[in-house]
């Protein structure tokens, strides 16, 4: 399997991550990459290519060109205001207050961050835009005809929506690389996120649309991150009704549960007769994951592997979270050549 990879994610090394009130080291941190990136390597899995820069035309069949924009000028805009930290928001358009965007640059972080944990810095940008270029990229490698390939993306993208971000996530690298598989010829994408977390921007992308399900086995909404979305009951809307599925796990989820439940899901996948699967390949399900509550151990990540390889579709796996550092490569590497060993 190729894995597409940018050296650019190092760009993003922010400082600061608001986690448990106060500002820690971020959780999502250049290592991960590179953890992944060498346990690819030493494990053989195959050919690690750059990107081609792609410009914003794909990015733009997902995202709201405004956003698109505040996203690029959000770290300048802040330095010219004069702030001696990271870009971070604190105030936030709630119930019954007004929906216009601000020109204050707080006032605009509060107005598209669906979160507050997630720092701008300088370079954000700039490697937010070159995981997008590997997403395309390795869907470009998907839709010439390859059985799969790896996009190696940081920062992760799952809980950007067209014009929110958050989460860690900026541009939903998942979601452009599946509009680009559809935009290349694919009439059915399927969507599997298997990260712990729920990945709100992808289910809202693709809501009111038939032509792309969206499946996510996550941790129970009730108790986690993104806790305002991930409920069972949301089911897509409009075109989209029954094409958006939602299986929320309790605290403590083992691999037993969690597999049958990738059955039921990837039993869907077959149903919906798609083209190709994109996977959201988060390893934040590990049980020594910092921030998740699930316990699935290393093996089991091949085991799962397999279960996805038996679908025989075009697949693209979409790196998003796990943030076991130690772990990180062993466990995403595990999934893929568990699926090639299928
Ligand atoms: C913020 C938690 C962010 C979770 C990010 C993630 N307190 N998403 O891994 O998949
Ligand atoms: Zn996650």
């Amino acid at each position: 399997m190729i894995t597409v990879f940018s050296e650019d994610h190092h760009l993003r090394n922010v400082r600061t991550e608001l986690y448990g009130g106060e500002l820690v080291s971020p959780h999502e941190c250049p290592e991960r990459a590179q953890m992944v990136l060498d346990r690819v390597r030493s494990t053989g899995l195959g050919e690690v290519i750059a990107p081609t820069k792609a410009g914003l035309e794909a990015v733009l069949r997902v995202h709201d060109r405004q956003f698109v924009e505040f996203l690029a000028a959000a770290w300048p805009e802040w330095v010219a205001a004069g702030h001696r930290g990271e870009a971070i928001p604190d105030c936030w358009p709630a119930r019954r207050m007004s929906q216009r965007c601000p020109t204050s640059i707080t006032g605009k972080l509060g107005y598209y961050a669906m979160a507050g944990e997630t720092s701008i810095g300088a370079g954000t940008w700039e490697a937010a835009q070159a995981a997008a270029d590997v997403a395309v990229s390795a869907a470009g490698i998907v839709s010439a005809g390859a059985r799969s390939a790896f996009a190696l993306c940081r920062p992760p993208g799952h809980h950007a929506a067209r014009d929110l971000y958050g989460g860690y996530c900026f541009l939903n690298n998942a979601a452009i690389a599946a509009q680009y598989l559809r935009d290349r010829g694919a009439a059915r994408v399927a969507i599997l996120d298997v990260d712990f977390h729920h990945g709100n921007g992808t289910q809202d992308i693709f809501y009111e649309r038939a032509d792309v399900l969206y499946l996510s086995l996550h941790g129970d909404p009730r108790d986690a991150f993104p806790y305002f979305s991930g409920y069972a009951d949301e089911v897509g809307s409009g075109a989209g009704h029954g094409y958006n599925g939602n299986f929320p796990l309790p605290v403590g989820c083992d691999f037993a549960t969690w597999r049958t439940v990738l059955e039921e899901a990837l039993a869907r996948v077959q149903a919906f007769r798609a083209d190709a699967l994109v996977v959201s390949l988060g390893v934040d399900t590990f049980a020594q994951d910092p921030i998740s509550f699930f316990r699935l151990q290393s093996a089991d990540f091949t085991s799962y592997g397999r279960m996805i390889g038996a679908a025989a579709l075009p697949t693209l796996f979409v790196f998003e979270g796990g943030y076991a550092v130690a772990e990180v490569g062993i466990n995403t590497v595990n999934v893929l050549a568990g699926f090639e060993d299928a």
